[in-house]
């Protein structure tokens, strides 16, 4: 990288927050399970909107695209840097606001992680409703991007459902900050909604109003051993009469082998005995556990509250890390609506060679399977590509709540439709003119003026 630029953007933030050691870099090159392997000539750390913008001004001076990056968790390659672009990490961007009790709302930085935005709400007796295994490491501004979902979809809806209002800057430096969380307005289109789920191609996200929930702190939880995914489906109706549900998730016997063998902990229920695993959660300000009970009464599987809940969601959340483990898998999150799920699986598994290894997971109330597939070698384009045509046959998505990012960008166009695929493409060629931000994600067809290599010489 020219050392123009390095100081241009050491002016910025700082010379401290501009890492150009390969060592360092590194961490930000790769993301957490080793998919996705990329270059950056410097990672730059702002600190703020304002920093960003002059961030952004000096790439788009020097012909040098920017790459968003927040806890570096993603599964689809949308934050890893390509082609010499600059990597921002947003993890300085970290400050929370009080909670605010009487909207029930928090302003949250893009770099919080959203474990600490949880603990943070819970501080004020409220809580942070969307929830998956990596929230540790990942961020508000990463789940803004993709719209996470997570486990409690059911009860609360994804990031777009917490959404109350965004801070913001654009390709041209120019910072719309919307952060009022106004529970109602109508004002035209929501600007905020429309950034939620453009994976940093559209601005860069700096901060965000978020909704709160009451937290529940009386939990019981089951794991429901099913001999069948259609028998596991035909067990919605009853969970939602639940007035507390708070999660079904779909674990195949694969993935509550592999996890717990992971974990080295006896699986609750012998994976072998079912042909599907439903966990379910129940949360509520009085104890679940006598509703749960009576209406899992006539199912095989066991009730777990307390340690055993904990226990169940410690298996769940480590599923991912426990096949990341075994290898690199093809990782696809496909959905479809519930009812086709069994046909979705049966496709799946036909698709998949004999000797390779698959792993089915997911949020079965929104019809979300994670399919993880080990070993599949050469077989895996073609894979791809069967696992991704079937959830569009079956009137599903190729993302459910990971991202396009570059995995998948080759197939946005075919998921939309030329019409609304066209409509998004020039929303971002309006905005982004140049293509500075986040070149390749979403739109591969887009061509960016940012050179691979620095002008700035
Ligand atoms: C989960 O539900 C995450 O745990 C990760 O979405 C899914 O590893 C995966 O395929
Ligand atoms: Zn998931």
């Amino acid at each position: 990288m020219s050392s123009l630029l390095v100081s241009a953007l050491r002016d910025v933030v700082g010379a401290a927050h501009v890492l150009v050691d390969a060592d360092v870099r590194a961490t930000y090159e790769t993301d957490w399970l080793g998919q996705t392997h990329g270059t950056t000539p410097a990672v730059v750390r702002p600190g703020s909107a304002q920093e960003v913008a002059a961030v952004l001004g000096v790439c788009a001076a020097a012909g040098v695209a920017v790459v968003p990056q927040g806890g570096n968790t993603g599964l689809v390659g949308g934050s890893v840097p390509r082609g010499g672009a600059v990597l921002l990490s947003m993890q300085r961007c970290s400050s929370l606001s009080t909670v605010d009790t009487l909207s029930m709302q928090v302003t949250a930085g893009a770099g919080v992680t959203i474990e600490h935005l949880q603990q943070h709400a819970r501080a004020a007796g409220l809580d942070f409703a969307v929830d998956w295994g990596a929230r540790a490491t990942a961020t508000v501004g990463g789940a803004v991007n993709t719209n996470a979902g997570g486990s409690r979809v059911v009860r609360f809806g994804t990031m777009r459902a917490q959404v109350m209002g965004l801070q913001a800057v654009f390709a041209d430096g120019s910072i719309v900050t919307q952060l009022e969380g106004l529970p109602k307005e109508t004002a035209g289109p929501h600007l905020p909604s429309l950034l939620v789920g453009s994976e940093g191609t559209l601005a860069v996200v700096t901060a965000a109003r978020l909704r709160l929930v009451p937290w529940f702190r009386a939990t019981a939880a089951a794991l429901v051993a099913c001999d069948s995914l259609v028998d596991a489906v035909s067990l919605l109706p009853q969970l939602r009469q639940l007035p507390n549900l708070d999660a079904v998730e779909l674990l195949m016997p694969e993935a509550l082998a592999i996890a717990c063998k992971f974990l080295d902990v006896r699986p609750p229920v012998a994976p072998s005995s079912a042909g599907a695993f439903v966990m379910v959660d129940c949360a509520a300000h009085h104890d679940p556990t006598d509703e749960l009970a009576s209406l899992l009464a006539n199912e095989r599987g066991v009730l777990a509250v307390g340690a055993q809940r904990d226990l169940l969601y410690r298996i769940r959340d480590h599923v991912t890390i426990a096949i990341g483990a075994l290898g690199v898998p093809l990782k696809l999150d496909v959905a479809v609506p519930v009812q086709h799920l069994d046909r979705l699986v049966r496709r799946v598994t036909a698709a998949v060679p004999g000797d390779a290894r698959l792993v089915i997971f997911g949020h079965l109330a929104e019809g979300n399977l994670h399919v993880n597939v080990l070993g599949a070698g050469e077989a895996a384009p073609l894979l791809r590509e069967r696992v991704l045509e079937a959830a569009i046959e079956l009137g599903g998505t190729i993302s459910a709540e990971h991202g396009i990012g570059v995995a998948k960008a080759d197939w946005l166009e075919r998921l939309k439709g030329p019409a609304a695929y066209a409509a998004l493409r020039a929303i971002k060629s309006a905005l982004d003119p140049t293509n500075l931000l986040n070149p390749g994600v979403l739109y591969p067809d887009l061509p960016t003026r940012h050179d691979p290599q620095p002008r700035f010489t």
